[in-house]
C-alpha cells in the first residue's frame, strides 16, 4: 500500500489557504516570509523556487532574499538581523546548505526565534525538548501528519527512526515520543539493523542511504515513511527499497511523500507565526 504525501499536501495546502484568508480578513495583514538564498546550489535553486510557489497558492507573501556564493558571514549576518526588524515579514528561513565559509549555527542563532519557521533556532529546538508550542521542523511535522492523516495511530505503537540529524532524526524521535509511541533511534554505529528495524510498527528511513531499508528489514503491515531524498543517477530515490517493501507494508514513495508535506508544514509555520505577532497569543 502507499501513502500519497502528494494528495495529502494539496488537502492540507487547501485548509491552510482558507485559514490564510480568514486570517488576513481579519487582521487586514498578508503573512509573509523571507527565504534566504545564498550561491547557487542547484538543488537548492528548486527548493527555493517550490516554497515561494506554494507560498503563493496560499495567499502568503514571499521574499527572496539573493545573495552571492562570496557574502561575508558579517553582511549575511546583518541581512538577517534587518528581516527580524521589518514588520512586514514573519517567518525567515534561511536555505540551507550555506557555502563552506559560513558559520551555518552563527547565522540560525541569529534569526530571532519568534521568526524562525524552519525551527532550528536552539530555542526553539529546547521548547521542543521540553514539549513547549514551538516551530516544529517542517519535515518531521510532515511525518507526524502523513502518519495520522493515514489514520495511523501513533500511542502505544513501536516506531524505530534510522537516522540521527538535527533536522530529521531527533525532532521526529521525539514527536513519536510525545504522541505516545516507544521510540528507538537507530544510526551508523547501530548492531543488528535489522533485528530492530524488524520489531517497528512504525519505521522511519532518515538516514541518506540509497536502499537501505530492504525489504527482510520491515515488518509486514508496518507503516514505513521514507524521508530519504537521494540522487542517484540523476532520479530521485528515497532509504527505502520501495518496489519490495512495497508488496508488504504502507509505504511513502520518493518523490511525492515526505517531500511535498515539508514544503506545506512550511506554510502552516508562516502562518502560525504571523498568528502569534499580530494576535499574540504566545507568551
Ligand atoms: C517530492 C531538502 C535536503 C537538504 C535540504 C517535494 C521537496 C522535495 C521533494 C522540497 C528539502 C527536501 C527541502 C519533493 C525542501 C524537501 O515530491 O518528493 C518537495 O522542496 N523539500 C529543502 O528546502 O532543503 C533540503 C532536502
Amino acid at each position: 500500500m502507499i501513502i500519497d504525501g502528494k494528495s495529502i499536501a494539496a488537502d492540507i495546502r487547501q485548509e491552510i489557504k482558507s485559514q490564510v484568508d480568514e486570517f488576513t480578513k481579519k487582521t487586514n495583514v498578508k503573512p509573509g516570509l523571507a527565504v534566504i538564498l545564498v550561491g547557487e546550489n542547484p538543488a537548492s535553486l528548486v527548493y527555493v523556487s517550490q516554497k515561494e510557489k506554494a507560498c503563493d497558492e496560499v495567499g502568503i507573501a514571499s521574499l527572496k532574499v539573493v545573495l552571492p556564493e562570496s557574502i561575508p558571514q558579517e553582511e549575511l549576518e546583518m541581512k538577517v538581523e534587518e528581516l527580524n526588524n521589518e514588520p512586514a515579514i514573519h517567518g525567515i528561513l534561511v536555505q540551507l546548505p550555506l557555502p563552506d565559509h559560513l558559520d551555518e549555527k552563527k547565522i540560525i542563532e541569529k534569526i530571532s526565534p519568534e521568526k524562525d519557521v524552519d525551527g532550528f533556532h536552539p530555542v526553539n529546538v529546547g521548547r521542543l525538548v521540553v514539549g513547549e508550542e514551538t516551530f516544529v521542523p517542517c519535515t518531521p511535522q510532515g511525518v507526524i501528519e502523513l502518519i495520522e492523516r493515514s489514520n495511523i495511530e501513533i500511542e502505544g505503537k513501536r516506531a524505530v527512526v534510522v537516522g540521527r540529524s538535527n533536522i530529521v532524526g531527533k525532532p521526529v524521535a521525539l514527536l513519536l515520543l510525545q504522541k505516545n509511541a516507544t521510540v528507538t533511534i537507530c544510526h551508523t554505529r547501530t548492531r543488528n539493523l535489522p533485528e530492530i528495524t524488524n520489531q517497528a510498527e512504525i519505521l522511519i528511513a532518515a538516514a541518506g542511504k540509497p536502499h537501505l531499508i530492504k525489504a527482510d528489514m520491515v515488518k509486514d503491515g508496518a507503516c514505513v515513511i521514507d524521508v530519504g531524498i537521494n540522487r542517484v543517477d540523476g532520479k530521485l530515490v528515497g532509504d527505502v527499497d520501495f518496489e519490495e517493501v512495497e508488496k508488504k507494508a504502507i509505504v511513502t514513495p520518493v518523490p511525492g511523500g515526505v517531500g511535498p508535506m515539508t514544503v506545506v508544514m512550511l506554510l502552516k509555520n508562516t502562518l502560525q507565526a504571523a498568528k502569534w505577532i499580530v494576535e499574540g497569543e504566545k507568551k
